[in-house]
């Protein structure tokens, strides 16, 4: 190879090193195509930091911008959820994020193997698989350190990993099982819910920014939300 052409060849391979180095909030959200969650009930845009984060409320855009899902179909709104013209029932089923809600008849979220109590007609995205993922477009109230608490279940266990703006923010969380030998009725081992206190540290900026929750491993979880609060 000429020097000529070896320098060009070094300047491209630099130059290409700054783009992914200097890779910013402001560069991921100039190409970010997602949408903070808005529908008939809820108004409320980008969620609110400190504050609850509602998994299932996820950034509107679609599969591959917004998120992630293994198969295109809800699986709970609409299927284990039957279209009934209901709220809850038809939550964002015509995408692939598979979404449900607690339930407090029959026991299914309301059991004593349940660690904590959710709330009744809590949404969450269930039916998580690796590799997948989803964005959440937040409003921080002022820069610093926030931790995360997760209401979630997990039968078996799992992992997880959040991004902010594109880049990663924490190491592989593990979500403990929420598994117990004990409950006689298989299926409810998908409802068994706890609280992972203090699960995540994220060091945010202040203003809007764009969180990235990625399933890394076991899947079978349940997520609820995730409840972040500064620390001190
Ligand atoms: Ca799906
Ligand atoms: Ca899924």
């Amino acid at each position: 190879m000429k020097n000529s052409a070896f320098r060009s060849l070094c300047l491209l391979a630099f130059v290409a090193l700054l783009t992914t180095t200097c890779s910013s909030k402001t560069d991921f959200s100039k190409h970010y195509q997602g949408k903070p969650y808005q529908d008939s009930h809820y108004h409320g845009g980008a969620q609110k930091i400190p504050g609850r984060v509602e998994c299932a409320y996820y950034d509107l855009g679609g599969e591959g911008v917004a998120y992630h899902d293994l198969d295109a179909r809800n699986n709970g709104s609409g299927v284990l959820n039957p279209a009934d013209g209901t709220y809850l029932n038809q939550f964002r089923m015509e995408e692939g994020v598979d979404i449900s809600y607690t339930k407090f008849n029959d026991q299914i979220d309301s059991s004593p193997y349940n660690v904590v109590q959710p709330p009744e007609n809590q949404l969450y995205v269930g039916w998580t698989e690796p590799g997948e993922w989803f964005d959440v477009t937040v409003q921080v109230a002022h820069a610093g350190v926030y931790s995360a608490t997760l209401l979630y279940t997990s039968n078996r266990g799992g992992t997880i990993s959040i991004d902010l703006n594109g880049e990663p923010a924490t190491s592989s969380l593990t979500i403990p099982s929420t598994y117990n030998a004990s409950d006689p009725v298989a299926w409810r081992q998908w409802h068994h819910w706890n609280l992972a206190p203090e699960l995540a540290t994220l060091r945010f900026p202040a203003g809007r920014s764009v969180l990235t929750v990625h399933i890394l491993v076991g899947g079978n979880m349940n997520l609820a939300y995730l409840d972040f609060k500064k620390s001190p």
